[in-house]
């Protein structure tokens, strides 16, 4: 069997911490090199090598991938929908830039797989609002999802021009506890359970009935490196793969939330993020992943979010032991 050795860029992000941990439980420490442009996060720290690495960069790029005798790379350096609709050129540029730095480089050397995330972002106003399908009107209107749809073609043109791997999933918004999100629209998901565990309260930037599609991290990596270890011969969508797992508004989850903190509440004060929301599905059709690699989500909203308060009590009540 070939020895993997397994690049992650973007590694101290949110997805990429516990991304990195799960291929090296998997692959071993030392065959999976966590990189990213900022200090390590203290999480990856000591589990594991760690190279600081700008992915625009193509010529460092290029000899890291050579000196790791890298076979597999996990491109996770993005900017999100937020914060690219504060800067679009930026956001452009790194979100195409760098998928097209590993795509060369990828099809150039010994890289035999590539994983690379698109989103529901890429969904537009035109796109069917209850179980978006798979194929289907897609017409964004943010930087971010004009440039994951046009990421998703460059992927399946790389895979038929030139037989590089490439696969890819349109994440849902993401839950964690482990690291913190970093500037997309659904963060609301997640600062909900640390202001509700700190303050009591919570300041929603989207309005109360604003559903969304979203997932726990953990059923998000499990998807990750089932798609990853599936038989190139089951994957028949080389653009990206539609997952889903839950879909809540903000009064679902902090009526959910309520049950574990009872006296917990919550405001509603919509800004520029409630259109960017409003252009997105509220929930999503997967089946091409459940029928081409068996995806099945195993969180709902209830069990994500006994899980996440369990979590972050639990890391609450460490640091105050610490202190
Ligand atoms: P994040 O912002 O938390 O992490 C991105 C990481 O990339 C950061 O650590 C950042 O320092 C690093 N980075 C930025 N520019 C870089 C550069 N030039 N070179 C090297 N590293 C650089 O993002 P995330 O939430 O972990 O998302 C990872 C991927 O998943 C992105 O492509 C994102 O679009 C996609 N995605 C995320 C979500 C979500 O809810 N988190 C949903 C859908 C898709
Ligand atoms: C964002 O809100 O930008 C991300 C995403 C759904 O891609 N979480």
């Amino acid at each position: 069997m070939m020895k993997e050795r397994i690049l992650v860029i973007g590694a101290c992000g949110q997805i990429g911490v516990e991304l990195t941990l799960a291929l090296r439980k998997i692959y071993g420490a030392s065959n999976v090199v966590a990189s990213d442009m900022r200090e390590e996060n203290k999480l990856l720290t000591g589990t594991g090598p760690y190279v600081s690495l700008d992915v625009m960069n193509k010529e460092m790029l290029h000899v890291q991938i050579i000196r790791q005798n890298i076979t597999q790379i996990y491109l996770l350096a993005a900017i999100l929908s937020a914060t690219g609709e504060k800067n679009p050129n930026l956001a452009w540029s790194l979100n195409m830039q760098s998928l097209l730095n590993v795509l060369e480089i990828a099809r150039d050397e010994n890289v035999h797989k590539v994983y690379w995330p698109s989103s529901i972002a890429v969904f537009g106003p035109t796109s069917p609002k209850i179980n978006c399908p798979q194929q289907t009107i897609i017409e964004p209107t943010t930087v971010y999802g004009i440039s994951k749809y046009a990421g998703e073609f460059w992927c399946n043109y790389y895979f038929h021009r030139y037989n590089v791997d490439v696969r890819s999933i349109r994440y849902p918004g993401l839950i964690s506890y482990k690291s913190q999100p970093g500037g997309g629209t659904t963060d609301y998901a997640v600062e909900i359970f640390y202001d509700a565990i700190s303050e009591r309260k919570y300041n929603c930037f989207l309005k109360k009935d604003t559903f969304l599609p979203m997932m726990y991290m953990p059923d998000a990596i499990r998807a990750t490196i089932e798609l990853m270890e599936a038989p190139a011969e089951n994957i028949n969508i080389r653009t990206s793969y539609n997952v889903a797992a839950m879909s809540f508004s903000p009064a679902e989850i902090a009526a959910e939330i309520k049950k574990h903190i009872p006296d917990f509440s919550i405001s509603y004060e919509p800004d520029y993020r409630q259109p960017i929301a409003e252009s997105w599905p509220q929930s999503i059709d997967d089946s091409f992943a459940q029928k081409d690699w068996h995806w099945s989500p195993k969180f709902d909203l209830s069990a994500m979010a006994a899980d996440m308060i369990s979590n972050l009590e639990e890391q609450n009540i460490e640091k105050n032991d610490q202190i």
